[in-house]
């Protein structure tokens, strides 16, 4: 049976720019992404996904403070669970981005987004993230760098 797991992405937006963080292990490795991870029974997902932007970035967001931005699924053939992140951001956050054992964390403005060292997903809904439209998005890979299919639509 399918089993859905239920993560989150944060992206902190100061002015014209966005942390990112360099992922230095586990799923996704090498790849620069948003900070986020698996949401823990017990806590809701805003909870969740405040939770692993403190544990990436040493950044505090209070959940209430977190803009939904998104849903994002994601099947990988051959592996039945499927992903559903959930995309948020903050522009009001505290404490200074810092490097750790997960993730190494940098500001990047929105023009220079380093996509070709990204999920190949992220250019095709990174512009919605920007514009403030709420996206929902499936993508069907093949391994971690094709995307047999896709839909993205926004749904505000
Ligand atoms: P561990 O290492 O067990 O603590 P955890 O930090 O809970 O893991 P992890 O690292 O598996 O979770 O989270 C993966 C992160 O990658 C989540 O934030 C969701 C995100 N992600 C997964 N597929 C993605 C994709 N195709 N495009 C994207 N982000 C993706 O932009």
């Amino acid at each position: 049976m399918a089993q859905t797991r239920l993560m989150t992405l944060v992206f902190v937006r100061e002015d014209a720019r966005v942390l990112l963080g360099l992922k230095k292990r586990g799923f996704g490795v090498g790849r620069w992404n948003g900070f986020g991870g698996k949401v823990q029974s017990g806590e809701t997902i805003e909870e969740g996904a405040a939770r692993e932007l403190l544990e990436e970035s040493t950044l505090r967001v209070a959940p209430s403070d977190l803009k939904r931005a998104g849903i994002l699924r994601f099947e990988f053939v051959g592996k039945s669970d499927l992903l559903e992140v959930h995309v948020f951001t903050s522009c009001k956050f505290e404490g200074v981005p810092t490097e750790t054992e997960g993730m190494r964390p940098a500001w990047f403005a929105q023009e220079a987004i380093p996509f070709d060292q990204m999920w190949p997903d992220d250019v095709l809904w990174y512009p919605m993230l920007f514009s403030g439209d709420t996206f929902n998005g499936y993508f069907k890979f093949e391994g971690h760098d094709k995307i047999l299919d896709y839909t993205l639509t926004v749904a505000n």
